[in-house]
């Protein structure tokens, strides 16, 4: 008798009502429950069934059509007790096929996985020490952090080439810290000081760099897309293979800004790639209850522009959906739009201490920690040791500790500045 499964497969029949479990009585995998509860085509109940049969996995239960029997209705019973709010959602994005991930994953190097597995871990670290600072009273203001989210920012900026733009949101810190800004002027700007990316004029929500091309972080929801669009434009003029990425979220869908962007990047073959992070709310607001269509790619449909739904808890699914966006845009092919399904771990702002969502749902989500898969994967395929993985979250932290240090003991903004670089000046 051979020991229930490494690999469990499920299939959905219809409308997810019915299960088809069966057990592939393999140990090729070996996954543990968080990465079973992660498999392919499952729904947040099915996955519950899932964590249900990897405990009989670890018990080491003998394989039987009985089992098999008694588990399908286990799961039939959960399936029907529905998860409100965004808990549902939790699955949806591993419907994709992964192909794309997966070639990702086997085409990069060690060096190019360490480094997403870096900027990820920086930008969780960034966030949290924020989130301390904050408490602490250093930073003040309107301040909305990023974590969970990482691997949007990191695996689309790492299908870009350094010339390419970035446009972005408030919720910016990941992409500009993504797009190569230092920590350090980054928390600096968040502190107010002068030595900051925006001199300590912007806070949280403006951070711009042009030379790094990270063309600002807006706090109008959608503002960033018609200056995307205005970028394109500008390629298009300079006749330079150059591509902007323009970030926003699930919020701005509803925006006039949206479709009137999308129209004109469409009927001008602007080299845009749209990519909405769907983190299922606006501010307290769930996207269905504020968006009818809420496969948020399909509004690439009536703009006839190809658009996709990405995992975006997976760095690699979306590294590799942008670096296919991104090189039909350079070869002159227009825009598209990406959709990567994502969640944010905090509440929409330091403010909010987002009740309009369970703690359940929350958990779910946080179990699909991008950070922790890209780990699993790595420590999977051994392409990196624990050690190493150690080492670079030891070097991060000290990265942020060190740019605290520096934004504490930056002078602040002088105060004949006050009133600078607010138009144009000769
Ligand atoms: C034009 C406009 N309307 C309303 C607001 C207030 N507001 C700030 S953030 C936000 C929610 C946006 O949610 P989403 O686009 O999904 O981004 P997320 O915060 O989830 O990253 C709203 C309505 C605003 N800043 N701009
Ligand atoms: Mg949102």
């Amino acid at each position: 008798m051979g020991s229930c499964t490494a690999q469990i497969v499920l299939k959905r029949a219809s409308s997810n009502r019915a299960l088809l479990l069966y057990f592939a009585g393999n140990d090729v995998l070996k996954p543990g429950p968080v990465e079973l509860a992660a498999q392919p085509r499952a729904s947040p109940c099915q996955a519950l069934g899932i964590r249900w049969a990897s405990c009989l996995y670890f018990l080491k239960f003998p394989q039987s059509p009985l089992l098999t029997y008694v588990s399908i209705l286990v799961n039939v019973v959960i399936e029907s007790l529905a998860l409100p709010g965004a808990g549902g959602f939790a699955f949806m994005a591993l419907e994709r096929d992964k192909h794309i991930a997966e070639r990702a994953l086997l085409t990069m190097d060690e060096a190019q996985l360490l480094a997403l597995y870096r900027s990820m871990s920086l930008i969780r670290r960034f966030e949290e020490k924020t989130a301390e600072m904050y408490a602490r009273g250093k930073i003040t203001g309107f301040c909305h952090l990023y974590a969970g989210e990482e691997a949007v920012a990191v695996g689309a900026i790492a299908a870009l080439y350094d010339k390419d733009y970035v446009v972005s949101t408030y919720r910016e810190h990941g992409h500009c810290l993504a797009k190569g800004a230092s920590p350090r002027v980054v928390m600096a700007e968040l502190f107010g000081k002068a030595t900051g990316i925006s001199r300590g004029h912007g806070g949280s929500m403006h951070l711009f760099d042009a030379n790094l091309r990270f063309m600002g972080g807006y706090a109008i929801v959608g503002g960033g897309l018609p200056l995307a669009a205005g970028l394109g434009l500008s390629i298009l003029y300079k006749e330079e293979p150059e591509v902007v990425c323009c970030f926003f979220g699930d919020g701005a869908l509803p925006q006039g800004a949206f479709h009137e962007t999308l129209n004109l990047a469409s009927l001008w073959k602007l080299p845009v790639v749209f990519i909405c992070e769907n983190n299922f709310y606006g501010m307290g607001t769930l996207v269905q209850n504020a968006i009818c269509q809420e496969e948020l790619y399909r509004f690439a449909e009536p703009y006839k522009m190809p658009g996709v739904r990405v995992d975006g808890m997976d760095v690699l699914d979306v590294y590799g959906a942008v670096t296919e966006a991104a090189a039909r845009a350079r070869e002159g092919d227009g825009p598209s739009l990406i959709e990567a399904v994502t969640y944010r771990f905090r509440g929409h702002s330091m403010s909010d201490p987002a009740e309009y969502r369970s703690r359940r749902e929350e958990r779910i989500w946080q179990e699909r920690d991008p950070i922790k898969a890209l780990r699993r994967k790595i420590l999977h395929d051994r392409r990196a040791t624990e050690n190493q993985l150690n080492e670079i979250e030891a070097e991060v932290a000290a990265v942020i500790d060190d740019a605290v240090k520096f934004a504490e003991e930056s002078p602040e903004p002088a105060l004949e500045e006050l009133g600078k670089h607010v138009y144009v000046e000769e």
